[in-house]
């Protein structure tokens, strides 16, 4: 890892402009990873073209550089070096090996997902990283800035997203210890916690009512789930942006050891989010459909709307938890 780290300064550095994509559907994690690396760029004196084509929710815009975030467009002139944070496929961010924009480009990989595909011509891929932030933190470093407000607010804001706020058992104290650095960095967390949680829009509550008006839970209470059709989710939240982190309705639930939330994106295609809470690997359920993710948090899209979605999925996690035994 010291290796790719130094491979990516030194390629970093001999850059005049680099472009930082992050993940379709942008959660916390991937959006602060993409700002705090811009952030410690400028401050080297290199320009960044920052890219993500799907829109990014209102509740993030306490965050320096948000705005700067623009879907990618043909008419784009981009540099020769594309960082990836936080995603675990280029697939995830929309593109594959054949993207044109992406050919005879140097590609760095930023990422803490165990199912990361290594697509990068570099990779600094930690597992062991509760949030992709940690690893940006550890750039940051590297590149030797000042870790301003501003960037340290970006990266506490992936730290706390992807750990349900310092809760889930992806903490260690490496996570608590870059927290405490960012907190002396003049990190904003109080703004952190109004906008990221304790100000739901009025968008997410309709759609936890209706998740909760179609849950299901399993005849022995360890698995649940709910699902929103494809009209349900035109209506309610045609751009997904508030639906993040909703399927913890369901994983808190308790008992549950498995949740999942079947979402319809068109039609005939279903995106699956699974949870687990104790010991379940849910990164290996995704597996089997072509996703993948971590071991308490993972996903995947399946053919075909919410219901046949849920017909296979279901009985691929009783299965899962029948196999280990502890059911
Ligand atoms: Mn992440």
């Amino acid at each position: 890892m010291q290796q790719a780290m130094a491979q990516i300064k030194e390629i970093l550095l001999s850059q005049k402009c680099v472009a930082i994509v992050s993940h379709n559907n942008p959660d916390g994690d991937t959006l602060g990873s993409q700002l705090a690396l811009a952030g410690a760029l400028s401050a080297r004196k290199i320009e960044t073209v920052l890219i993500n084509n799907d829109a990014i929710s209102e509740k993030y815009n306490f965050v320096a550089g948000c705005e700067r975030i623009q879907p990618y467009q043909e008419t784009m002139q981009l540099p020769e070096v594309v960082v990836f944070v936080d995603c675990a496929s280029l697939e995830l961010a929309g593109y594959d090996q054949d993207t044109p924009f992406l050919q005879n480009k140097t590609i760095i990989n930023i990422d803490h997902h165990t199912s990361n595909k290594r697509y990068g011509t570099v990779n600094y891929v930690r597992g062991e990283a509760a949030a992709n932030c940690q690893n940006i933190y550890d750039v940051v470093r590297a590149l030797e800035v000042e870790v301003t407000p501003e960037i340290a607010t970006a990266l506490y804001m992936g730290l706390s997203t992807d750990t349900g706020n310092f809760l889930f058992d992806n903490v260690t104290s490496e996570t608590l210890r870059i927290a405490a650095d960012l907190i002396d960095c003049g990190a904003d967390a109080n703004s952190l916690r109004w906008y990221m949680y304790e100000s739901c829009s009025h968008k997410r509550i309709e759609l936890m009512k209706y998740i909760l008006n179609d849950l299901h839970i399993s005849y022995n209470g360890k698995y649940a789930w709910s699902k929103l059709n494809y009209q349900m989710m035109q209506q309610l939240c045609p751009d997904s942006t508030d639906i993040d982190g909703l399927i913890n309705t369901i994983k808190n639930i308790e008992g549950v050891e498995v949740a999942m939330l079947f979402r319809g994106v068109a039609e005939d295609k279903t995106k699956v989010s699974l949870r687990s809470k104790m010991w379940s690997d849910v990164n290996q359920i995704a597996g089997q459909f072509g996703g993948g993710g971590h071991v308490r948090a993972a996903g995947c899209t399946i053919a075909g709307n919410v219901e046949e979605a849920a017909e296979q999925l279901v009985p691929a996690v009783k299965k899962y938890l029948e196999t280990e035994q502890q059911l």
